[in-house]
C-alpha cells in the first residue's frame, strides 16, 4: 500500500512540473513584455505634422525615455519652480527641458534660423540617451523628417520605429561659431535642417524613437514629418 502522506507530496511536484512545461510550451515567458508607456497627456502627435519633442510619452525611465541621470536639469533647475508653466514643465522627470527665452539669449544674432520664444526643447543631451512617442500615421506614404535643434559640435541622432531601426545615424552639423563671445550661448545657435532624410511609414500607431547616438550637447525643439510621395 503506498503511503498516503507521501502521495500529497508528490502531487504538488507534478503540477509544478505541467506548469512549467504548459509555460515554455506557449512560449509566454519569452515573450517580449508589452510597452508600458503611453502618449503624453493620452493624445499620440501626428504623422504628417510636428512632433514636440518635449512632449515624449508618459511612463519613465527604462520605459518613455532613457536619461543620463534622474534631475531635469532645466525645469526646476536652471529654471526654478516658481509655478509657470514653462519653468515647471515635467520638472519630476528625468529628461532634461528648457525653452527659448528673449533678451539675446535664444534670439541671438548667431542664429542660423530664428526660433519662436518660449518654445519647450529637450536639452543637455548625452549618447546613448532615447525618448519615445506614440504617433499616429494617417497616410501611408513617404516622408522627409526636418529637425529644430542646436549643436555645441557635430552630432549625431538615430530614429527606431516599434522598436526596429527606422534610419541609420543622421549627422546633425554644428552651429557652434567662434565668433560667439559668451561660452554658454554656444548651446543657443537655432538651426532648423528641412529633411534629415525620408523614411516610408505605414498608416496606423506606431512608437518612434529618438536616439541621442554622437556627441550629445544639441538641443531638439521639434521633428517635422512631411509627406513627400504617397
Ligand atoms: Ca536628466
Ligand atoms: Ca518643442
Amino acid at each position: 500500500m503506498s503511503n498516503p502522506v507521501r502521495n500529497i507530496r508528490i502531487l504538488p511536484f507534478w503540477v509544478i512540473i505541467t506548469l512549467i512545461l504548459l509555460l515554455l510550451q506557449s512560449g509566454d515567458i519569452f515573450a517580449q513584455s508589452p510597452y508600458k508607456g503611453n502618449a503624453w497627456n493620452k493624445v499620440s502627435q501626428l504623422i504628417p505634422g510636428r512632433i514636440e519633442c518635449e512632449c515624449y510619452d508618459q511612463g519613465g525611465e527604462g520605459v518613455a525615455y532613457h536619461d543620463s541621470d534622474p534631475v531635469n536639469n532645466g525645469s526646476g533647475k536652471l529654471n526654478p519652480a516658481n509655478g509657470s508653466f514653462l519653468n515647471e514643465f515635467r520638472m519630476a522627470e528625468g529628461v532634461d527641458i528648457s525653452f527659448t527665452k528673449p533678451n539675446e539669449i535664444d534670439n541671438n544674432p548667431f542664429n542660423l534660423v530664428e526660433p519662436q520664444m518660449g518654445r519647450l526643447y529637450v536639452g543637455w543631451t548625452v549618447p546613448g540617451e532615447w525618448i519615445n512617442y506614440s504617433v499616429q500615421v494617417k497616410k501611408s506614404g513617404f516622408y522627409s523628417i526636418g529637425l529644430m535643434y542646436t549643436a555645441s559640435g557635430d552630432g549625431g541622432i538615430a530614429l527606431d520605429l516599434d522598436g526596429k531601426p527606422l534610419t541609420g545615424e543622421m549627422k546633425i552639423s554644428s552651429t557652434r561659431n567662434e565668433k560667439e563671445p559668451i561660452a554658454w550661448r554656444q548651446w543657443h545657435h537655432w538651426n532648423k535642417i528641412d529633411s534629415l532624410t525620408v523614411v516610408e511609414l505605414k498608416k496606423g500607431q506606431h512608437l518612434l524613437t529618438l536616439k541621442t547616438v554622437s556627441n550629445g550637447n544639441m538641443n531638439y525643439d521639434f521633428l517635422d514629418f512631411k509627406l513627400v510621395k504617397k
